[in-house]
């Protein structure tokens, strides 16, 4: 299912996206190159949790990395790179180590609502445990007053959850939608779906309901010019069978989770790409 997401959207992208070739874009190749794109405007994928866990196989997606990443923005709420087990913020860090007012300091501020100061976090967490059914769960970093003080603008900025309820089923269903407004297709696209897709399994078991659908909005999805070639190759390899994807049943408390209660099981994928340009 991811494998063929990725194929198509790369597919749809290359025949049916526009090109920024000789606009004035930014960011830039490290040698001070314009790095353009092929982008495809207002991508939707879906993908079914309860069905299958979104790995890619054409190439190796690192899921306990990725999940430190999201635990260090979800859970220790944490803006500073020496939290982080990898170094992929390194270039959008301070020498102090921190990287503004973005990600994690946004999700580790607290807000007045009716029931007293909660975190967005936390108010996730009490409203799915209070009122599952509320159209109102959600949480959203793209802070404007903050914006001059954050290195990187957020990429993924919001998650709307929303339960259902399935026929037969005693179980709730937890499902939402991730809204990003920019997304490096090659880098950070399998990337960062395995992310929130963890993170949705992780909230339904500490809310005792099943996993659903992550339904993933992307405004500019897009494809750099010196990825193009290595995107080409990499949606022409067969895919593999999808990796089963464990995750530690006894955690009940979302802030008990560390990367080792993640695994991919029976996780078999093509040789991975080494040394991606990454656009600054
Ligand atoms: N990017 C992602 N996902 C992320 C992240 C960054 O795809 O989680 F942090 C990419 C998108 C874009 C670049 O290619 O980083 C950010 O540039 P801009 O702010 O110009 O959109």
């Amino acid at each position: 299912m991811a494998d063929e997401i990725f194929i198509n959207m790369c597919r749809d992208i290359l025949e049916n996206g526009t090109s920024t070739e000789g606009e004035k874009v930014r960011p830039h190749w490290p040698d001070g190159t314009s790095a353009y794109t092929i982008k495809k405007f207002g991508v939707v994928n879906r993908y079914d949790l309860s069905k299958e866990f979104p790995l890619l196989t054409l190439r190796r997606t690192a899921l306990k990395s990725a999940t430190d990443e999201i635990l260090w923005i979800w859970q220790q709420k944490s803006n500073n790179i020496h939290d982080l087990h990898s170094h992929i913020w390194d270039e959008w860090a301070d020498e102090d180590g921190s990287i503004g007012k973005a990600y994690g300091y946004q999700l580790g501020v607290k807000h007045l609502y009716k029931e007293g100061l909660f975190d967005q976090v936390d108010r996730v967490i009490y409203d799915l445990k209070n009122n599952p059914f509320s159209r109102r769960i959600l949480t959203n970093i793209y802070v404007h007053q903050d914006l001059h003080e954050m290195n990187l603008y957020p990429c993924a900025y919001s998650m709307t959850f929303n339960v259902t309820q399935k026929i037969g089923h005693d179980k709730l269903t937890l499902n939402a939608v991730l809204n990003q407004r920019s997304q490096d297709v090659l880098a950070a696209n399998n990337w960062n779906v395995v992310q929130y897709s963890v993170l949705l399994h992780m909230l339904a078991q500490v809310c005792d309901m099943e996993v659903g659908e992550l339904v993933h909005v992307i405004a500019d999805a897009h494809i750099y010019d010196r990825h193009v070639p290595i995107i080409k190759e990499l949606i022409s390899r067969t895919p593999y069978p999808a990796p089963k994807f464990w995750l530690n049943p006894e955690i009940k408390d979302f802030y008990q989770f560390t990367r080792n209660d993640v695994r991919a099981d029976d996780y078999v994928t093509g040789e991975q790409i080494k040394d991606i340009p990454i656009a600054i």
